[in-house]
């Protein structure tokens, strides 16, 4: 077989060829996407070797496989991936010379998929990433969405929603795999099998049939041969759902209504779970995913073992929170009703099989459906669920006789009004391994979310940490830094083993590396200076504090405490002229759900402070405050290299992790923060003298709920009171006193996550924060031991956890 040579000339080789062949058009009329879907391809090819090996290798050793099943990936751009995980990235000036495209032109068109809304779809792609790179064999399987998470642009300062159109170019980086589509179904009847006299075995005959349609993607790892896979679900029409009677008959729009009908199950991610409509397709995306991926795994198993004694030795599914956990029943429907196994075996091989990780404490985000809503779209499933709801509770019974609490409490149904599934309790039942995504997050789900099942079964819980891929978030994009912490250790075996960055911490003492570190924070606060002033004409001055805050909006990340502190800023400066202050940028990213009012009308606000601060003279050359419109993996990318102080202000108790917190200190950052989440964790390692820590902790905050007066707060500190006064009082809405309003009633209201209860702590611990920016000497050495010493949260070792605690997979090498 003709594979692709090695060498730069072999390299433009390829592309003009490419060029030719595949779009039809020569160097000189090359467009702008002709240009960067050819460098792609190119790029892609050199990975397509190592896939065919990985497959081959995979083939010959038939090991246990670890299926991860998620319902969002954001996986970033591609293309200056590839190019470092292929060794070709060197070759990227001369090769957009030959091409006689600038560089930035080539990368504009590089979309990254957004498949995703935050934290949750941003670990899949790092443990993917993880999984490849410690060669272990593995799979994604996710939703081919045509629309991915909106486009976020602002009219007025208020958050506007635009489609994400993301392969309008076409997408280079996939592909198709029609031969390995599949049919699902919804809706329809159930019947009882007449051979069952268990009753257990029913058939289920669907009322309506769509066709899934898989293409995927290639996830390369670093330094390794392996690539793996992740496998994306497009939803299609049947063949016959075309009406050609309709379409002659010149009913044109009910000629297409059924394939219309099929193809909005893949249409669009949805932005979170805040708004109330579609709910009928959002599970319909759920169960094609599982029901797609399912029989996608089950045709794999099949081509090296027989019978079904092997399935959990070979097979082992990752449910990434809730949204997949329909996988549970439809892997028993597939094994009770088509492969005819018994009840008892098939719930053996179905527990053995599946695991789960939750990563919120949100009760609000613990996922239920209507039990009527299941009884239509898949009514075999709910026999299922209430089958298995039946043994379970038998279970809790027997061990907790008399309790009719207890069984209320762990049942599978929600009883009530409107009878509910709860979909955490059937992914605990069905499971092996249920795990938290940090030490603190895993103590108060055991405790608190999920405590019952924790005390039924102690054995099934377990911490896995988050980490994130220090090949992307400190190796693509900071590579000045990069160069620094090479140039130190001696080479880039850090980037496989991140705990190295440790050695870094003999630095401190050193005077020119220390200059080093900082001369190369300050270049990335120019270029993102650059990058700021394209997207939204604000100048921010590179010798300033950066100061971010980048993560979904939400309440309980407390943007408005964040607020809260930059108009207490502006006050001071306005009150006093000649204040000494240190200059800060305050740079905001993040999107709100379209159906969060609340975070939308706090994002107006940030933008009208932002514009307050901005058109103030004496303020704006102290102060800038920018929210980074479409924050994004990309903008990720651009911000986190030049960031000097990293927000992690959510109330104690509510963040299941975070994973910005991770990469801001990795990259230098200094974190200003709660004892939440993985925070407590980075403050562990980094060392309390390089961390700020202000508010209340896990348990103070809940006593203080209790008998909590947030208008207390705001009557005794009288800058507290200056600053909501000052929200109220119209001058961030140009005189008008209603359009802020509802951001100050929700604080002097509930405040529902005691924002003003950490105002003071939080205002006196940013005056700390300026203490130490003042020397440059100390904020540098805190900034390169944050670094140093945070090697534990690269995702690599997330990945090994998981495996050592819940796959128990083995690498498998693959020869080059
Ligand atoms: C997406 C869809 C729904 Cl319906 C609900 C939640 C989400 C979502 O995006 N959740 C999310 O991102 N959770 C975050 O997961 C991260 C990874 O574990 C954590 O670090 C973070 O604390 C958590 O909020």
């Amino acid at each position: 077989m003709r594979t692709v040579g090695g060498t730069l000339e072999d390299f433009e080789r390829d592309l003009i060829s490419n060029l030719y062949y595949q779009r039809g058009t020569t160097v000189e009329s090359a467009s702008g996407p002709d240009a960067y879907h050819t460098l792609a391809v190119t790029v892609r090819d050199r990975l397509v070797d190592r896939y065919a090996r990985t497959a081959a290798a995979h083939y010959a050793a038939n090991p246990r496989f670890v299926y991860y099943l998620s319902a969002e990936y954001l996986l970033g751009r591609q293309l200056r991936q590839n190019l470092l995980y292929t060794g070709t990235e060197p070759w990227l000036r001369p090769v957009a010379e030959d091409l006689g495209a600038p560089l930035e032109e080539l990368e504009a068109y590089d979309v990254e998929p957004g498949l995703g809304n935050g934290g949750l779809g941003r670990l899949a792609a790092c443990l993917l990433d993880s999984m490849a790179t410690l060669d272990i064999p593995a799979v994604g399987y996710g939703i081919r969405y045509e629309f991915g998470i909106f486009k976020q642009a602002f009219r007025d300062g208020a958050q506007v929603e635009r489609p994400d159109d993301w392969t309008f170019y076409g997408n280079p980086w996939e592909f198709p795999a029609p031969d390995d589509r599949q049919v699902v179904g919804f809706y329809g009847t159930t019947a009882r099998s007449l051979d069952d006299p268990t009753g257990l075995r029913r058939q289920w005959t669907p009322g309506e049939t769509v066709r899934g349609e898989p293409s995927h993607m290639l996830v390369p790892g670093f330094g390794t041969q392996t690539v793996n896979m992740i496998r994306l679900w497009r939803a299609r029409a049947s063949r016959e759902s075309f009406d050609l009677s309709r379409f002659s008959a010149g009913q044109y729009k009910e000629a297409v209504e059924d394939i219309v009908r099929a193809e909005n199950i893949s249409k669009v991610l949805y932005p979170d779970d805040s708004t109330e409509q579609g709910r009928e397709l959002r599970l319909k995306q759920q169960y094609f995913l599982v029901a797609c991926s399912l029989r996608d795994i089950i045709r794999r198993y099949r081509l090296r073992n027989t019978g079904w004694d092997a399935f959990p030795a070979k097979v082992v599914v990752q449910l990434n929170d809730t949204h997949p956990v329909m996988a549970i029943t439809e892997l028993m429907r597939l094994l009770v009703d088509v492969y005819r196994v018994d009840w008892d075996l098939a719930w053996s091989i179905t527990r053995r099989t599946f695991n789960y990780t939750c990563h919120t404490l949100l009760p609000e985000a613990l996922e239920t459906w209507p039990v009527a809503l299941l009884e239509r779209l898949l009514p075999r499933h709910l026999e299922i669920i209430y089958s298995i709801n039946h043994f379970f509770l038998q279970e809790v019974a027997a061990t907790y006789p008399g309790d009719v609490d207890k069984l209320r409490r762990l049942s599978i149904i929600e009883e009530g009004p409107e009878r509910r599934v709860r979909m955490a309790h059937l992914a605990v039942v069905g499971s092996t391994a249920v795990n938290g995504v940090a030490e603190l997050h895993t103590r108060l789900l055991t405790a608190t979310t999920l405590r019952d099942f924790a005390e039924l079964w102690p054995y099934k819980f377990h911490n896995v940490t988050n980490g994130v891929t220090p090949r992307r978030f400190i190796r693509l994009a900071n590579p000045r830094l990069s160069a620094l912490i090479t140039d130190r250790l001696g080479d880039e075996g850090w980037l496989t083993d991140l705990e190295r960055l440790e050695r870094l911490g003999d630095a401190v003492d050193d005077p020119e590396f220390l200059a080093r570190w900082r001369e190369a924070k300050r270049q990335n606060k120019v270029d993102l200076a650059r990058h700021v002033e394209r997207s939204t004409g604000v100048v921010i001055d590179p010798e300033a504090m950066c100061d971010v805050m980048i993560k979904r909006f939400h309440e309980y990340k407390r943007q408005h405490l964040k607020l809260l502190h930059v108009i207490t800023l502006f006050n001071r400066i306005r009150e006093n002229p000649d204040l000494d202050v240190v200059p800060r940028t305050v740079l905001f990213g993040g999107k709100a759900a379209p159906g969060y009012h609340a975070m939308k009308l706090l994002i107006h606000l940030v933008n009208a402070v932002a514009e307050a601060v901005d058109t103030d003279p004496v303020v704006s050359r102290r102060l800038k405050v920018v929210l980074v419109p479409d924050y994004n993996v990309t903008k990720a990318q651009f911000i986190i290299p030049a960031a000097d102080l990293s927000e992690q202000i959510s109330l104690a108790g509510k963040e299941a992790s975070g994973t910005g917190n991770m990469k801001l200190a990795l990259n230098g950052a200094v974190t200003i923060g709660t004892l939440d989440g993985a925070n407590i964790e980075i403050r562990d390692r980094v060392g309390a003298e390089n961390f700020f820590l202000f508010g209340l902790d896990t348990a103070e905050a809940a006593d203080l709920r209790h008998h909590y007066r947030p208008r207390a707060f705001y009557e005794q500190d009288p800058e507290l009171r200056a600053a909501v006064d000052a929200i109220a009082s119209g001058v961030f809405a140009k005189g008008d006193r209603a359009l802020f309003a509802p951001v100050v009633d929700a604080m002097l209201g509930r405040d529902e996550y005691l924002a003003l209860a950490d105002y003071r702590s939080y205002v006196d611990c940013q005056e700390a924060v300026d203490e130490a920016w003042r020397d440059q000497d100390r904020w540098t050495r805190m900034s390169v031991l944050n670094s140093a010493r945070s090697g534990f949260f690269s995702s690599d070792r997330t990945a090994r956890d998981y495996c050592d605690l819940i796959w128990r997979v083995e690498p498998v090498p693959v020869p080059s």
